[in-house]
């Protein structure tokens, strides 16, 4: 196939998978008042690190994500007319602090944007063990994001609901979709409002690959420092940042030909590659930031003896020490095995790629 044959199929295939999702999402919005929708955590192949605008959630790099088919979030919006104010709850208990501040700045968001005012009834069920070190505040906007729409009547098509995500968790733009999904940073030099419509996800075509993705635990307590935190202080004061936001660039690039043409040991070089660089930014950050412990650079050295051993497998790791292995699935159990001894007693999980965000019928 050319150049323009190829270019011309992975559009189709990419307007297919989006209309798709949109059947999927526009399926059950007739119960304005109420809707419940699940959503799947995403690991970054291709980072997000670093924003250009705080309030706009617009970052400063393209990114790319494999959603996973572990550890959904279901969350459930109801319209409350009559009550004072927003009720939110997370695993049976009411939220409190930062994540329920976090959830009402959203909710304010979509009441704006649907011209309706009423306080809602928020529960939200995450289904990850916590401190597993997958993020739940991907799966969470993305679930808030689809149950909040509906509940207050927006109706929006699945760009738009990755756009809305976004605002509430950058990384939550991407658990819309399944499998690859691209986040595009969007355009830098026009108004708010085209920033705004520019950024948002999609999904991105890939070979048979057949991954896995290989989760070891190495520490589940909480982090020091945040990753909005971290990100801030990074993109501020890291002499390593802006190199790295312009390698990531042919990072995104040589990643989308991998996918493409399902070669798993390519998109493993370039993700760990990619992933190595974004920790170095940190490292470099004054003062610096530091995720991985010495317990995440013994798994680092067991996915080594992996490939030594002409297995292929690679890290990431995200904003925190524990290690995320992508392997062939027929390869997975060999790498939890070989990566729980070196996990040093840490939970061992492995996903696979997962479906996009979707409502749930109100029967469920
Ligand atoms: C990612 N991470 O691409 C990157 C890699 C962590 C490391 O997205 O401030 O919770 O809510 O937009 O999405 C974590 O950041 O940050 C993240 P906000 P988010 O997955």
């Amino acid at each position: 196939m050319g150049a323009e044959q190829q270019a011309t199929a992975v559009r189709a295939a990419t307007d297919t998978t989006v209309r798709a999702a949109d059947t999927a999402v526009r399926a059950a919005t007739d119960t304005a008042g109420a809707a419940t929708a699940v959503a799947h955590p995403n690991i970054a192949l291709i980072k997000y690190w670093g924003k250009r605008d705080e309030r706009l959630i617009l970052p400063r790099t393209d990114s790319l994500s494999m959603t996973l088919d572990i550890f959904p979030t279901t969350t459930r919006v109801r319209l409350a007319p009559d009550a004072g104010h927003d009720e939110v709850t997370l695993g049976g208990k009411p939220a409190e602090g930062d994540a329920r501040q976090r959830i009402i700045t959203f909710l304010d968001l979509v009441r704006e944007l649907a011209g309706v005012g009423h306080p809602a009834v928020v529960d939200t069920e995450n289904t990850v063990p916590t401190g597993a070190g997958l993020a739940s505040s991907a799966s969470g906007f993305a679930a808030l994001a689809l149950a909040a729409a509906a509940a207050y009547g927006l109706d929006l098509d699945v760009t738009a609901l990755s756009r809305l995500a976004r605002r509430g968790s950058g990384s939550a733009s991407r658990s819309l979709f399944g499998d690859f999904v691209v986040w595009h940073a969007g355009r830098a030099d026009g108004t708010d409002e085209e920033a705004d419509l520019s950024s948002y996800a999609e999904p991105v075509p890939a070979g048979p690959l057949d991954p896995a993705l290989v989760v070891a635990v190495v520490n589940a307590g909480p982090k020091d420092v945040s990753s909005r935190a971290a990100m801030r202080r990074t993109v501020d004061t890291s002499p390593l940042y802006e190199p790295w936001a312009v390698s990531s660039k042919d990072d995104l690039a040589d990643m989308r030909l991998a996918l493409g043409r399902g070669d798993l040991e390519a998109v493993g070089e370039i993700a760990e590659r990619n992933a190595l660089g974004m920790h170095a930014t940190m490292l470099a950050a004054r003062p610096a930031v530091r995720y991985l412990s010495p317990a995440t650079l013994t798994v680092l050295d067991s996915v080594l003896r992996l490939r030594r051993d002409g297995v292929a497998a690679y890290a990431t790791m995200d904003a925190g020490p524990n290690v995320k292995v992508l392997c062939r699935s027929a390869d997975a159990d060999r790498v939890a095995d070989v990566v729980r001894g070196a996990a040093q007693g840490g939970a061992i999980h492995i996903a696979r790629p997962g479906p996009g965000a979707r409502l749930l019928n109100e029967d469920g």
